[in-house]
């Protein structure tokens, strides 16, 4: 059965293409499309409507192909061929038209959209630019900066923002193929529009031109795909649209056989393989009508919102009323800020609120379908909470701990039915951050663990699976290279300095500037907790024992590693560093000096080898799990894949 049929409709031509899942432009899409392009032009319709089955039209080119022999009929071909039909073409746009199916779009003769779709040209998150016109039509189509736009921050837009920007000709009131074939008729009646190739590019003048792209391309960092695609599109402004093209192909291939665009591939396919278990394969969810949450602090009020947030009723319950109420403060100040923010309406918040409620008594989580504990770090205060959900709860209830360290198999042990207990990570903001990881119990059941998939899933978080073990797969890379660091220190680097080298690398922040903003507080309390087990001969760097001795805890202190002043703008400070001095001395370390390079040609050798030790002890299944936990709890820099995959790199 071909990927592309047609049919008509009166004198209109409808071509249909049909590639579940997202209708990838595949070589038989292609292929299925020329061949219609053929057809019609032989059999001249009135028009045709160009439209896709399933829940999208094309969401791009088939980036699975990309590491295959090329196949034609290539896209720019084909979509040079489209739009020299003689034939109105419309694309009837639904869900998301991205990339390569945004310049499919283009190189129709008209465009309607339904309502919800969107389009976009995310190429720069592959490591890429479009490289079947986008850069070249798009600025004929619309204002150039708004072009740009789209290509280098690769962030789809609305149906009615497409429309605004003159993307879309329409956006479908009612049902998007009548529509699209009423657009199509029109469109016969009339002369067709130049091909936008064809035209000439506006005018942008190159300051205004300037100060716009070190706009868009500020947040890149070490990404250059960014900046090539602001490229491209002054390339198409500034030569007619045929040369144009030949040079975005040209950056197009060499960016596709670049080392980010290889890194960026692998995370984009990594963040879908993961969470991926045999032992849920068929396996019913428990129901998730009804989320408890147990500790309204930090963690448990970026949870409940994150429920909340996703449709379901939240129940939260706290130590007492003057802790519930400032547990739902916190939840309320995160709904108020997504509201703010315009990400969800009056209308949206208010219904968010009705759907909450906080108690002090553990009995308001008798209905609940999943409690997560949030509360204290401290392995007798969840098993005291954890017992009182276990005389709480119904029976089939799921209790999740979002513990960062503990041994959640021992917290199992602690109610009656181990089975239905299982760890939920949540990283913070809990009700931002993607990442979750799941921590599975050697006594879980399989339909508790995929409960917390389904959960997952309706949060829109990015699940992870993680074995039992101190800090599961992100802690305990983080504990490892954080020691590394503190090594670092005494053996010659500064924290300046070595936050520096990583934020160089590409990391969102160093990793004392990280812990200052955690809190110094919490390494500490695992250091102590970890002390009576630390092997003997493992190296042990005292310094920010004693920053927390001073009851310096960082940001939350105004002082940690750095000083923190009116602004917030950590500062180095010299007691600190005044303190590695001495610490150094005291071992008698010769201290030298370290290159960025070298501090973190350490750091990343740390993640690795620890990342391995967590390969080889099951605790992750893939190095994908890790890489994906890496990009993704610390920001490690997407566009070189992850710690595991750099080791692939060479
Ligand atoms: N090619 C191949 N497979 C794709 C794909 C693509 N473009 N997009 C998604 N998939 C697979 C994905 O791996 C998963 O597979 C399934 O579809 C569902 O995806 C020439 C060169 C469209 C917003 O970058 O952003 O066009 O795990 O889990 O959350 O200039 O997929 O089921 O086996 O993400 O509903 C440009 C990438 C390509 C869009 C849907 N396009 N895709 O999100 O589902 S480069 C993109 C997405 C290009 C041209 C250039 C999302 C989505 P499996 P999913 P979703
Ligand atoms: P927090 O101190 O901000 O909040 C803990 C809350 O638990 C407090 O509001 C306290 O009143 C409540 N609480 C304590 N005992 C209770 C009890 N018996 N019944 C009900 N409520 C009780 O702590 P947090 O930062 O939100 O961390 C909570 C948990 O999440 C910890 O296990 C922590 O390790 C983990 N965690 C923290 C982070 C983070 O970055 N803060 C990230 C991931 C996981």
């Amino acid at each position: 059965m071909s990927v592309v049929t047609t049919q008509m409709h009166g004198n209109i031509a409808v071509v249909t293409i049909d590639n579940p899942p997202v209708n990838a432009a595949s070589q038989a899409v292609r292929q299925g499309l020329m061949e219609a392009l053929h057809a019609t032009e032989a059999s001249q319709p009135a028009a045709v409507v160009l439209t896709c089955a399933g829940r999208t039209f094309v969401a791009g080119a088939d980036i699975r192909e990309f590491d295959k022999p090329f196949l034609e009929p290539g896209l720019p071909e084909l979509l040079n061929a489209i739009e020299g039909a003689t034939r109105p073409w419309v694309a009837a746009i639904h869900g998301t038209a991205l990339g390569g199916g945004c310049e499919l779009a283009l190189a129709c003769s008209h465009r309607i959209g339904a309502a919800t779709a969107k389009i976009g040209l995310p190429e720069v998150n592959l490591g890429l630019i479009p490289g079947a016109g986008g850069t070249v039509r798009m600025p004929r189509l619309i204002a150039p900066i708004e072009a740009a736009r789209l290509a280098v921050t690769g962030k789809p837009i609305s149906a009615s923002e497409a429309h605004k920007l003159g993307l879309f000709d329409a956006v479908a009131e009612g049902e998007l193929l009548d529509a699209a074939i009423q657009l199509a008729k029109d469109a016969a009646a009339k002369p067709l529009p130049a091909p936008l190739l064809t035209r000439d590019a506006p005018e942008v003048d190159r300051a205004t031109w300037d100060a716009a792209m070190a706009k868009l391309t500020a947040k890149a960092r070490g990404q250059t795909s960014p900046h090539e695609a602001a490229a491209a599109v002054r390339d198409a402004l500034d030569h007619d649209g045929v040369t144009a093209l030949g040079l975005e192909r040209e950056r197009f291939m060499r960016l596709k056989a670049s080392p980010q665009s290889a890194a960026l591939r692998y995370i984009f396919f990594a963040e879908r393989m993961v969470g991926k278990t045999p032992h849920t394969k068929g396996v019913a969810p428990r129901p998730l009508a009804e989320i408890g949450v147990v500790g309204g602090g930090t963690m448990g009020a970026g949870i409940a919102a994150a429920a909340l947030l996703a449709g379901l009723p939240v129940t939260m319950v706290e130590r007492d009323t003057d802790a519930a109420n400032a547990g739902a403060a916190r939840v309320e100040g995160i709904l108020g800020g997504s509201l703010k923010r315009g990400l969800i309406s009056e209308t949206k918040h208010a219904a968010l609120l009705a759907k909450f409620t906080t108690a002090t008594d553990y009995a308001a989580l008798a209905k609940a379908d999943l409690v997560i504990e949030a509360v204290f770090e401290d392995m007798d205060v969840k098993k005291q909470v954890f017992a009182a959900l276990d005389a709480a709860c119904k029976p089939e209830a799921v209790l999740a701990s979002n513990t960062s360290y503990l041994d959640v198999n021992e917290i199992a042990a602690s109610v009656r039915e181990p089975a239905r207990v299982v760890g939920l990570h949540f990283f913070s903001p809990a009700h931002i951050m993607k990442l979750l990881e799941i921590v599975v119990p050697e006594t879980v059941a399989d339909d508790v663990l995929a409960t917390a998939l389904a959960l997952a899933k309706t949060l829109r978080k990015l699940p992870v699976l993680a074995g039992v073990c101190d800090g599961f797969i992100a802690n305990r890379i983080m504990t490892s290279y954080r020691r590394e660091a503190d090594y670092l220190l005494e053996d010659g680097a500064l924290p300046y300095e070595i936050d520096a080298a990583m934020r160089a690398y590409g990391m969102p922040m160093g990793i004392f500037e990280m812990q200052d903003l955690a809190g110094l507080d919490i390494g500490w309390a695992a250091r102590k907790r970890r002390a009576a087990t630390r092997p003997a001969h493992q190296r042990y760097v005292e310094i920010a024992d004693r920053i927390c001795e001073q009851g310096h805890f960082g940001r939350k202190t105004g002082q940690g590693w750095y000083l923190y002043g009116e602004d917030g703008k950590p500062t180095r400070n010299p007691e600190v560093e005044a303190l590695v001095l001495e610490e150094a001395d005291r071992k008698g370390i010769r201290r030298q000096s370290f290159e960025a390079s070298d501090i973190m040609a350490r750091i990343l050798a740390c993640m690795q080898s620890e990342g391995q030790a967590i390969l080889d002890e099951g605790i992750a299944a893939s190095p994908q799990d890790i890489d994906v936990t890496m990009v993704n709890a610390f920001g490690f820099p997407r566009w070189k894949g992850g710690p595991m995959f750099q080791r692939t790199t060479g």
